[in-house]
């Protein structure tokens, strides 16, 4: 499942180390060169991505193959821009602290796009730009946060299994079950990983 519907992803997600400075947070934060990320970096931190025909996502067969596969009875869709969004400036701001759930975040970008930051191995900010017909899936444990971007607008479907628990918790719980499975499942390998190659 995880390999299939992944012809032009590239197009639609797409990922790179952040920078530092404190700009406004929907500037796209390039390293000068820039320092893309590649989406099986993206893998081994456990994140998952699809991309997706978004103008058809009420009848796609691909959607409902996932959502099968994966047990994601649970759909509706959040509409983020400024004269859609109740307490917009409150929203935007508690997205983009730094956060974890205790179960997966899963997102399919219909329209607009947005930046899905992530935490690495080292701690280092990973930004995801999603556009229209990408679809990730966020691992429960993950530190993470979201920003629209200058255009200041995305659709996206949220997905969950079961009743959906949207309950942020910010930085730090590293003590919850979820974090430290989080941890020993993706951190640990990653950083091992890493520095096997490294020799
Ligand atoms: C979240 O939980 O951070 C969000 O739902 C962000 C917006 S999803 C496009």
């Amino acid at each position: 499942m995880e390999n299939e519907f992944q012809e032009g992803k590239e197009e639609v997600i797409q990922a790179w180390y952040m920078d530092s400075s404190d700009e406004d947070q929907r500037l796209a934060h390039h390293h000068e060169p820039k320092q893309f990320v590649s989406i099986d970096r993206l893998a081994e931190l456990g994140i998952i991505s699809w991309r997706l025909n978004a103008d058809d996502y009420e009848n796609d067969e691909a959607l409902k193959k996932i959502r099968e596969a994966r047990g994601y009875n649970y759909m509706d869709i959040c509409d983020i821009r400024p004269e859609k969004l109740p307490n917009y400036e409150a929203k935007i701001k508690s997205f983009f602290e730094e956060h974890l759930h205790t179960d997966e975040e899963i997102r399919y970008c219909i329209a607009g796009s947005g930046y899905f930051d992530v935490r690495d191995e080292k701690d280092q900010w990973i930004r995801i730009a999603v556009k229209k017909g990408g679809m990730i899936v966020l691992p429960a444990g993950i530190y993470h946060r979201f920003t629209l971007d200058t255009d200041n607008y995305i659709k996206a479907l949220r997905l969950f299994v079961g009743e959906p628990v949207w309950t942020p918790y910010n930085r730090p719980h590293d003590h919850l079950p979820a974090r430290i499975d989080y941890v020993d499942a993706f951190i640990n390998k990653a950083a091992v990983s890493h520095a096997v190659e490294a020799l």
